[in-house]
């Protein structure tokens, strides 16, 4: 039986579906807006989802989207070694006009203008993770090495280490 999905989740599926991925769009009935939520919504480690982070390059102005595992804080300074420039954080403004997606339900791909890409290396541990997919209520599971492939994006150490 087929369910109807959001038009932002079925912009995502359809992508999906386009780059010849199995995976399918889920729409739960709890929120799935934070890191936390969806964990608990799937039913996974909190580790296991793919948060997808824009920041905005403060020179250029180009967007950077950071795929970090929903364990871990970013540390910035690290992307901006690897960018060259510093980093601003985007507003939410900046996110939809880079994304076409709106804050809580930015998924990983699928994005108006594709942009420069990190992938956070703890990620590689799971069999398989969860990112969102265009609300805050969709998701959808894949593994790693698809979400590599489907973003074309860097693996790098991402995680700040903790203060104490
Ligand atoms: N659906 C979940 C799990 S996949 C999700 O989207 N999580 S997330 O972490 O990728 O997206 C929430 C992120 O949006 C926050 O970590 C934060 O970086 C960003 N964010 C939240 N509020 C704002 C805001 N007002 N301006 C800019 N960015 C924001």
């Amino acid at each position: 039986m087929n369910q109807e999905l959001s038009s932002s989740a079925q912009r995502v599926q359809e992508y999906l579906v386009a780059r010849g991925l199995e995976s399918r769009v889920v729409e739960l009935p709890d929120s799935t807006r934070t890191a936390p939520e969806a964990a608990q919504a799937v039913g996974c480690q909190v580790g296991q989802i793919v948060k997808s982070l824009i920041f905005r390059a403060k020179h250029s102005g180009r967007g950077v989207l950071v795929l970090a595992s929903g364990a871990n804080r970013v540390n910035e300074t690290l992307i901006e070694a690897l960018i060259g420039e510093p980093l601003g954080k985007a507003d939410a403004d900046f996110v939809r006009q880079q994304t076409g997606f709106a804050i809580g339900g930015v998924p990983p791909v699928a994005h108006a203008n594709p942009m420069l890409t990190y992938i956070d290396q703890d990620l590689l541990q799971y069999a398989e993770i969860w990112a969102a997919a265009g609300t805050p209520h969709a998701v959808f599971r894949l593994s790693p090495q698809e979400l590599i492939s489907l973003t074309d994006g860097k693996v790098v150490e991402i995680a700040q280490q903790p203060h104490n």
